[in-house]
Formats: structure tokens, sequence, C-alpha cells
């Protein structure tokens, strides 16, 4: 312990000194973004701006951004969709969370997909990724992770909704996730952060050395766990190469320890590196045991499955260069970023070298590096937490001071505010980074805002990076937490307009509609099964097909709502008053939600979606008779 302060304050004079010799170009750089731009520059650059060059965040009024960006929610459970360079907020899509408006967790729909967890109403979402073939965005999927309740789900982007959520089995609290990225995304991988007793039935309270947490691989279309991996230690972030070969995660905790002294004694923790090939060929050879329905390997220490490579203490975030060259392992509590190069990773599965000789670099970038982010010419830019930082590095050149070369990696040292987590650059995760725009999740904003009470928004920086100064030139405030996001360019989405009608989602309301003898698209009609009452009505602004109902105190009520409209963007809703039941019904959607009429009387229905200038009237009444 004492050696690691000594080295942590050694560096941290050192950063010091960089941070004023780097303060002056960062100060240049705030004030150029800080001078007004006036009326007549705006008009003449914006639509430039906006579809090519970076350097203004200024998309105009009616302009559209050039890029997606998909951010994670954190612990209100959701992912927000920004557009970027604006970072104006363009969608909500609730995931893990419960929605008022949309109704998710509160609809037969939603409820479905959510499953064995459709009670919990609770989420901790972090790493929103999408889907990729050929190591670039494909434009079908984005996967996030939920700590909390150890659950994944799927979001589709043709409709920018979560279509399957997943509680893993065997493990607690699933943190880093990615994807697969060659040659497509047939897995999803993630991490279970938290060991647990492998039978986690309250038989083996006292016996911590026994915990362990596994890697978990799902399948990306067959929406189930394809397997698991036993590893030793507590995982953490997790990343995949551009072969299609390995996936490596950030191992902390390798003492199996339960309090934070415990876990933070040993001087090494380790990065484990996964060869699907050979797990892929140990699930062929039966070599799995089977845990709550699932096949289960071991890839402990000594397993051929797994490499365990030695860096310094807590690793946190891990990244693959976009070059497909390296694994960064970034340090937390060590100054430095471990890269790993993955060329050698076949020699090192087949023991012709040792895990260290993997280590390509250690870097010494600054005081809590917790991710890394790359541009398109061999920059890579890490966070660092302690200093309010982002350091802009060279990769090759930091190599090559590793190996005693002199020369200066360190390209820049931006200050951000304050206490970055995740940063990300425009495509930087795939094959296509392009150098254009880097945001930073600063995790405190403390003074950047008019305050809001004790509790302040998070703090998400826009910064360029298309020349060859980092500039910061936008602050956007955020409520909790946003871990992590991607950029993707507006070139690869191709959301749909309106719902077809033949959708998925709403497929099984569907066909119980059928089993009543109700075509949703013509009928309106009330179907009465004992204390079941189901009714089935279309809406076309400013109208509900149907203007009242009778039940009797105490049913169970469906309604069922189809949207007939085909304009886009005319979405309706249902909202029964007094009963907590509400939800959106999008442009040829059908969507349904249950309560349990309790209270005798008149009760009004409305539609709480703007749809029409008669749409405050558009409404009806629920007759509820007296039991
Ligand atoms: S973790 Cu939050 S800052 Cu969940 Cu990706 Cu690093
Ligand atoms: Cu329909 Cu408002």
């Amino acid at each position: 312990m004492k050696k690691e302060n000594q080295e942590i304050e050694k560096v941290g004079l050192e950063s010091e000194e960089r941070r004023k010799f780097f303060g002056k170009s960062a100060l240049i750089g705030a004030g150029a973004v800080a001078a007004p731009m006036t009326a007549a520059m705006f008009a003449a650059t914006a639509k430039a701006k906006a579809t090519e060059a970076a350097g203004s965040p200024h998309v105009g009024p009616g302009d559209l951004d050039e890029y997606y960006g998909f951010w994670s929610g954190g612990h209100s459970g959701e992912v927000r969709i920004l557009g970027i360079p604006s970072m104006r907020e363009l969608m909500r899509i609730p995931v893990f969370n419960t929605d008022s408006a949309t109704g998710w967790g509160l609809t037969n729909e939603s409820k479905r997909i959510k499953g064995d967890s459709a009670h919990i109403h609770a989420g901790d979402s972090h790493h929103p990724h999408m889907s990729m073939t050929d190591g670039s965005y494909n434009g079908k999927y984005v996967f996030i992770n939920d700590k909390a309740n150890t659950r994944v789900a799927r979001i589709r982007c043709d409709v920018m909704k979560c279509d399957k959520m997943l509680t893993v089995p065997n493990v607690q609290a699933i943190h880093g996730l990615r994807v697969q990225k060659v040659p497509y995304t047939k897995y999803v991988i993630c991490n279970g952060e938290f060991e647990v007793p492998l039978v986690n039935d309250g038989t083996d309270m006292n016996n911590p050395k026994a915990y362990r947490s596994m890697f978990n691989v799902i399948d990306a279309e067959k929406w189930e766990v394809a397997f698991q991996v036993i590893v030793s230690g507590n995982l953490d972030n997790t990343d995949a190469d551009y072969d299609g070969k390995y996936f490596a995660s950030t191992c902390y905790n390798s003492e199996n320890g339960v309090n934070l002294g415990e876990m933070i004694t040993a001087e090494r923790d380790h990065v484990v590196v996964f060869s699907l090939a050979r797990c892929e060929a140990a699930i062929k050879a039966g070599k799995y045991k089977m845990m709550n329905g699932v096949k289960v390997l071991d890839g402990q220490k000594g397993s051929e499955l797994t490499r365990y490579i030695p860096v310094p203490k807590s690793p946190h975030g891990m990244n693959t260069s976009p070059n497909g060259k390296y694994f960064a392992a970034n340090g937390k509590l060590s100054p430095t970023v471990s890269l790993i190069e993955i060329a050698k990773l076949d020699a090192l599965f087949d023991n012709k070298i040792k895990p260290r000789d993997t280590i390509a670099a250690e870097v010494e970038l600054g005081l809590g590096p917790l991710h890394t982010a790359f541009d398109n010419k061999g920059n890579a830019y890490t966070t660092l937490f302690l200093d309010s930082q982002i350091a802009k590095w060279n990769v090759e050149d930091a190599i090559k001071a590793y190996n005693g070369e002199k020369v200066n990696y360190i390209r820049q040292k931006l200050d951000v505010h304050y206490q970055p987590g995740h940063n990300h650059t425009s495509a930087g995760e795939t094959r296509d980074a392009d150098g254009k725009w880097l945001i930073s999740l600063c995790k405190f904003s403390k003074d950047r805002f008019l305050p809001v009470g004790p509790l302040r928004p998070e703090n998400d920086q826009l910064i360029d990076i298309s020349g060859d100064e980092m500039k910061l030139v936008h602050d956007g405030p955020t409520y909790a937490e946003p871990h992590d996001c991607m950029i993707v360019h507006r070139s690869k989405m191709k959301p749909n307009k309106l719902w077809t009608r033949d959708d998925a989602i709403f497929a099984e309301t569907i066909a119980m509609a059928k089993k009543d003898g109700v075509n949703v698209e013509m009928d309106n009609k009330v179907i009465r099964d004992g204390k079941k009452v189901r009714v089935y009505m279309t809406s076309v602004a400013p109208n509900f097909g149907m203007n009242e109902f009778t039940v009797n105190q105490g049913d169970e009520v469906t309604v069922v709502v189809t949207n007939l409209d085909q304009v886009e963007d005319v979405t309706h809703g249902f909202c029964m008053t007094n009963h907590g039941a509400q939800m959106e019904v999008g442009p040829q959607a059908t969507a349904s939600i249950t309560f349990i009429a309790d209270k005798p009387g008149v009760q009004w229905y409305y539609c709480n979606w703007f749809c029409h200038a008669l749409h405050m009237e558009m409404r009806g009444r629920m007759l509820v008779k007296p039991a």
C-alpha cells in the first residue's frame, strides 16, 4: 500500500507540472470557443458544419444532426437518444424503469417483454452498445445492462423500443457489456460483477473464498444465455477484438475479498482474455455443467479457455483500439493504461509466451484513468477521474517511450468539469472511428449551471477533436447518470416512421383479439369473460372508436387500443383517470393495459398524447356499476 501511495504522489507531481504546461493551450482553446459567433457567421456555416466538418456544435433550427448518440441513464434505468453535435435530447427509451408517458412497465406488451422481472420497476443501466457487422455499427439493435437487477435488454432500432429483456442466472450485477464485432454480433458479452456462491441458495454464507463471478455470452438473436464462464476474481468492463477470436475483461478483487480493504491488497489484478473458439469447442465437447438451465464452463486460472494477464491493481475500463491492435485496460488505482497486443494472444494461448509478454506498454497518464476512446489518427483519449482531465496521447509514441525511447507521447491534457467517467469518440468503438467528436461524461457539474438544490445535474461535455487540439465546445447538464454513450453516424440508422401492423411487440395482443373474434382494425367491442372484460377500440384523431362502455365493480378490465392513423407523428394515448393506467399508442400500433375497475361511477378516459386540435375532446366514459 505504502509503495503504491508514493508512486501515486510522484505521478501526481508530474501531472501537476503537465497541467501547468498544457493549461495554456487548453485556455486558448476555451477562449476561442467562448468568443461569440455573429449571426451571419452562424448562417453561413451552420449547414456545412452540421453535415461535414466538426468545429461548432451549432445545428440550426430545422437542421439535422450528423450523429445519433445513445446514452445510458444509469440508475434512472433508461436509455436516451441525443443528436450530436447539438446535444439535443431527441428521445428517451424506457427500459428498466417505469414510464408514465409511454406506459412502459404498465402495458401488457411491456410486461410481456420484461417477463420474469415485470414486477421490478427500477434498474441501473450503464453500457449501451450497438450490434455490428464486420466491425461497423449495423443500426439493428442497442444492448444495455442492468447492474441493479442482473438483466440485459435489447432495443430494436427500427422502432427505438426495448423488445427483449433477460435476467441472467447464476450471477449478480451485470456490469460491463459489449458486442462481438466480427464477423457480426452473434453474441452480446457481459460481466457478472459481484461474486456469489455458485449455488446461491443461502447454504454457503460463510465461505466467501468460494464465491465466484462469471462472464456471460448471450445469443443476440435467440435471446438466451449461450454459455457462462466461471472466472477467478471480480469482472468489471469488457470488450471484443476485431478478429472474432477474443474477448477481454478487466478483473479486480483477485483477492476474492468481501470488504474494501481485502479487495485492494494485491499489487496486481488481471485482464482475463476469453478464447471464443475454445469456449465453443468446450461446449461442443460437453465440457460444461448445467446450472439453472445454462451451460457453464470453468475458466478459472489455469483453464485452457482463458488467460489471466497481470496488470496494475483494480483495472476498470476496457477498450479495443479501432485498428484492432490493442486492448487498453484502464488503471483506476494505477496512473497507467496497460496496452495488450492482440496479435500476441494466439501465442499466449499456445503457451509459447508468458502473459506479461503481451503487454505492449504501460502508459503513464495521470490520476484515475477510467476509460479510453480513440480517433482515426492513432491517438487515444483517456479520462482521468481524479485529475478532472482528459489526456490525449499517441499510442505508438507511448509504446516507444515505454521501450525507452525519448518521445513525448502526451499530446494534450484538457480540463473537464468535473471527474469524468466514460468518454466516447464518434464511431470510436468501431472500424469507422472518424476523429471528429469526443464526449466526456462528467460525474459532477458543481458550479457549471444554475444551482437547483442539493442534487445537481451531471455534465456531458462535447469536445471537438478534429484538429490538433481538443476544444471544449459544449456543456450539457444531464439527469442521473449517464455512465456511457456511443455515437453512430446517421447513415447507419433507418428508423421506421410508422408501426407495421404485424409487429412482434403487439402480436400476442392481436392473437388474443383473434381468439375473442375481434378484428382490432375494424371492431369496437366489449368481450366479457367472467370477471374479466376486454374492451377493444380503435382511435383516429380526434376520436376513440368507442365513447362508452360498462363494467361491474371489481372487474379486471383490459383496454386494447389500435391507432388507425397513418400520419407520421400522430401518436394517441389512452389514460383511464384515477386508475394509474396510461399508455402511448403510436401510429398503426396496438397497445393494451389492464386494471381493476374498483370505483363505482363514471370514469372518464382520455387521449393523453396531443394529437389534434380536438385532442382535449378525445375522451369517453367507463361506467362502473356498484357490486
Ligand atoms: S462504469 Cu461507470 S464510469 Cu459502469 Cu462503465 Cu466506468
Ligand atoms: Cu388522440 Cu390526443
